[in-house]
This record gives structure tokens, C-alpha cells and sequence, in this order.
């Protein structure tokens, strides 16, 4: 099922995000000020500026999609900044509602984290507003729209409202010949009950949390998409990956997506993983798959050592035929055809990436349960956190500076990425599986699969905590921590 929009004949899009290159922010025109201004963003000088509004993606030569966008561009403008660096941002809303813009992975105040619910005021429609925060921690971040959709699949994470926001370290050692950043992404979404294509759950899996008998409710409809792309342009249409024999290529890859995992490989490579959501892992070892679910990231190095044309994509067929895969091609290659091959079979394990090492006790254990409420066949399905849809009242409280120990029983059948805003978490076991050393604002917790967290409570101020599949958030799939 393919959108209006899609297909529409158009003339090429004046600018994409070139992969490995570095695009420049924009610098804003002079702006007439409005009435609903933040009277902060009259003075002082910004370091960014972006407009919210509407714009056309040539995805590929005559698939054109309509969305909203940052600054005329998908992904928005790179934003790239020191840490410990104070940054302004202003940003202009073009368009008829409120928008929010979270910078995801930063750990700064609830005023300006952009969520509603921790109380960021809007970006009022027509008008704009200023965020200002000191960036940290280094590392791979992002931003993106944090509004609700609900049904409307032309808001929120299903537009192209997001974008790469880099925090520079002083001591990165940059030990890597290029750089590159890609953003996995879905268009044309629509609402469906059959079947998914999706990453189905391995049967082998422990599944600690499985009900001793199944739910037998009929599933309710769920988000899929008819597109996929790299950045902005699918399989075959942008420029492809230029490399040499003996390359280090860092790659940035960030799940932009509002719905599916992914999967990516790329035959006769390895990525050798150096970071998750941008914080660095204790044991940087080498796969064959980069498995990644929205909101996270995954930073990688690749040794160019397998010269010819290559798809780098999507493991499953459907979505890379329809457009999620980049060529990398190897200089003085004589070979047309980029192949594709999958990679050898090679599951997913956070845990590997960490060191064995014991936990401090926690002060408090917080037991999270999260259940389905199939919604049939004809409406959505609804979540439940503790047995409550959003919001609840005081069920999640942190001291300052207490130790928590979180521990997220997944009991349905999706698997789902748990974010916690403003915070880092520490994974402590995967399904039983133990580990230590890894940083992350978003875990992946699988179908009817358990994850243990350790977070310390230092960062003081409402606090969002929600899947991010933003169909689930919509539909209950959130709670906000507060502080004593
Ligand atoms: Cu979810």
C-alpha cells in the first residue's frame, strides 16, 4: 500500500545529507518574531537553528513522499558540538501544532529535554522556541520530534523529524580513515493486521516471562510501511559508499525508525561494535550483524578488506528490496552489480559487548511489568506498565542520588525498546544472561524476555520512560518517574 505521495513525479530534491560528509548547519534567515516567541530566543546568538516544515524526500528517481523536516533536510542537520560545550538552539515551527524536540541520549533538565509530560513547554505552531543546555555526555546522540500520533501516521517519529547531534570527546582517539552516518528509516506507513514482516522472535529464546497459557485475543492493527531508506534515498538511488582497500570506515548508525527493529550486514565484512547509544563498550568485539531498534545507536568500525561492490542492508528481503541498503563500492572496481549476500547467521547478544564484573546492590528494586491488550481486529492495542496505561500517579519515584535496580518484565509477544529519558542505565542481565560495563538509554528487552537495569538517580526532574515504537507510547506504553 503506497501513500499518495509516493510515486508522484518531481524534480530532483535540491540536497541530501552526503554519506561521510559533513553538512553544515543552516544558518536562519532573519525571522519576524511572533507574539508566542520564547522571549529567550530574541537575545543572544545561537549556535543551530532549525525549521520545522514541511518538505518533499526523493527517496529514489520518481518516489517523491511528502513530510515534515528539519531544515529541509532527512535527516535534519548534523549537529555537532563539544562536550561540556554550552549550546543554543532555536527552533521554528512552521507548521499548524506544537512540536517537541527531544535530543535524545543528553542528560539535561526536564525544561529542556522536549517532552511534554516532564513539562518542556512546546514549540508553538507558527512560532518558536529556544533550547539551551550544556551538552554531555560525548558520543553518539540524536533529536527527534516527541509528539504524539496516535493514528495519525503523518506525525511524530512517522515524519522525517529527526537527526544526528554528535557530542565531540576531547580524547577521541579517532582511529578510523572516514566517517560516515546512517539513518534507518520507514515511509508510507499504514495501519494493517496481517502478519508483520518483522524479526520474529527465535524459539530458542529463554522467554523467562511467558505466560503458562497464551493469550488467544486476536491482535489488534499495527504500523507497517511500504518504503525504506537509508538517510534519505532508498537502495541503488544516492550516491553510494565510496571506499579503499585498507579503509577504516566509522559508521554511525541510528534506528530513526517509529517501528521496526533492524537488521544490517554486509557480506565479507565485520563490524567491529565501539559504542552503543554512544557511550563506549568494554569489549569492542567483531559481528557479522548489526542488529538495532528504534532510538538506539550503533557505532562501528569496518575494516575494508573485501574489495568489490557491495550491498551493505537489511537482512530481510522485503525491506531491503524496498529500499533499506546502501552500495559500498570499493575504488577501481570494474564490477557493476553490487551483491548482496547474507551474512552468516549470527544472533544479536548485547552482553558480549560488556565485561564480566559484579554490580553494586541496588538501594531499591523496581519491578516493571509490561502487558498487551489485544485490540481485535479492527482497533489498536492498547499497553500496560504495573496493569495501568499512561499515566500513572506516584508508582515511580527516585531519590536522589539512590541506586535503582530496574527490572523489565516484557510479558508479550513484541519485543520492545525501553527508553529512559534524561538518564543512562547499566545493563546487568539479558534473559539471565549477565553482564556489566554497558551504558545505554535504550534496551531492547525481547518477546516475553526479562532485562535488568542499574540507574543511579542523579539527574533531579520529571523523567519519561517509554517504549519507542511509537505506536506502543501512543497507546499506553509510558510512565514518568519522579523525584522525592
Ligand atoms: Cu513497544
Amino acid at each position: 500500500m503506497i501513500g499518495a505521495a509516493a510515486g508522484q513525479l518531481r524534480p530532483a530534491m535540491a540536497e541530501s545529507v552526503a554519506h561521510g560528509k559533513v553538512p553544515v548547519p543552516l544558518q536562519s534567515p532573519m525571522m519576524a518574531t511572533s507574539e508566542r516567541d520564547d522571549r529567550a530566543a530574541i537575545k543572544g546568538a545561537t549556535d543551530f537553528t532549525l525549521r520545522i516544515a514541511p518538505m518533499l524526500v526523493e527517496l529514489a528517481p520518481q518516489v517523491v513522499v511528502s513530510t515534515i523536516g528539519y531544515s529541509d533536510k532527512v535527516p535534519g542537520p548534523l549537529l555537532r558540538m563539544r562536550e561540556g560545550q554550552t549550546v543554543t538552539i532555536d527552533v521554528v515551527n512552521e507548521t499548524d501544532v506544537p512540536e517537541y524536540v527531544h535530543w535524545h541520549g543528553l542528560l539535561i533538565p526536564s525544561e529542556v529535554d522536549g517532552a511534554e509530560e516532564e513539562g518542556t513547554p512546546p514549540v508553538p505552531p507558527h512560532g518558536r522556541r529556544r533550547y539551551q543546555f550544556v551538552a554531555k555526555p560525548a558520543g553518539s546522540r540524536w533529536y527527534h520530534s516527541h509528539t504524539a500520533a496516535m493514528t495519525d501516521l503523518h506525525r511524530g517519529a512517522y515524519t522525517g523529524q529527526f537527526g544526528f547531534l554528535m557530542i565531540d570527546s576531547a580524547n577521541d582517539p579517532g582511529r578510523y580513515d572516514q566517517e560516515v552516518f546512517l539513518a534507518l528509516r520507514e515511509w508510507e506507513h499504514y495501519l494493517t493486521n496481517m502478519d508483520q514482516d518483522e524479526i520474529q522472535a527465535d524459539p530458542n529464546d529463554p522467554m523467562p516471562e511467558k505466560p503458562a497459557s497464551p493469550d488467544k485475543r486476536p491482535n489488534g492493527l499495527e504500523v507497517n510501511a511500504a518504503l525504506y531508506s537509508i538517510n534519505d534515498k532508498m537502495l541503488g538511488a544516492g550516491e553510494p559508499l565510496r571506499v579503499r582497500a585498507g579503509q577504516r570506515v566509522l559508521i554511525h548508525f541510528l534506528n530513526a525508525s517509529a517501528s521496526q527493529i533492524h537488521r544490517i550486514g554486509l557480506f565479507g565484512h565485520h563490524f567491529q561494535v565501539i559504542a552503543l547509544d554512544g557511550n563506549p563498550v568494554p569489549s569492542p568485539e567483531l559481528v557479522d550483524v548489526i542488529e538495532i531498534a528504534p532510538g538506539e545507536r550503533v557505532d562501528a568500525i569496518v575494516e575494508m578488506n573485501f574489495p568489490g561492490v557491495w550491498i551493505l542492508g537489511e537482512l530481510r528481503d522485503g525491506a531491503r528490496q524496498s529500499g533499506m541498503g546502501i552500495v559500498v563500492e570499493y575504488a577501481n572496481q570494474a564490477q557493476p552489480r553490487p551483491q548482496w549476500l547474507p551474512p552468516a547467521k549470527s544472533r544479536w547478544d548485547y552482553t558480549i559487548f560488556g565485561k564480566p564484573a559484579p554490580h553494586p546492590a541496588p538501594d531499591e528494586t523496581i519491578d516493571m511489568v509490561f502487558e498487551k491488550v489485544p485490540g481485535g481486529p479492527r482497533r489498536i492495542n492498547h499497553w500496560l506498565v504495573n496493569g495501568k496505561e499512561y499515566p500513572h500517579e506516584r508508582e515511580f519515584v527516585f531519590r536522589q542520588g539512590g541506586r535503582y535496580r530496574l527490572v523489565f518484565h516484557n510479558r508479550s509477544d513484541d519485543s520492545h525498546p525501553l527508553h529512559m529519558h534524561r538518564h543512562m542505565f547499566e545493563l546487568v542481565e539479558i534473559n539471565g544472561k549477565p553482564t556489566a560495563g554497558i551504558m545505554k538509554d535504550t534496551v531492547v528487552v525481547p518477546a516475553f524476555g526479562r532485562a535488568t537495569v542499574d540507574l543511579v538517580a542523579d539527574q533531579p526532574g520529571l523523567t519519561l520512560f517509554h517504549c519507542h515504537i511509537q505506536q506502543h507510547m501512543d497507546f499506553g506504553f509510558m510512565a514518568l518517574f519522579r523525584y522525592a
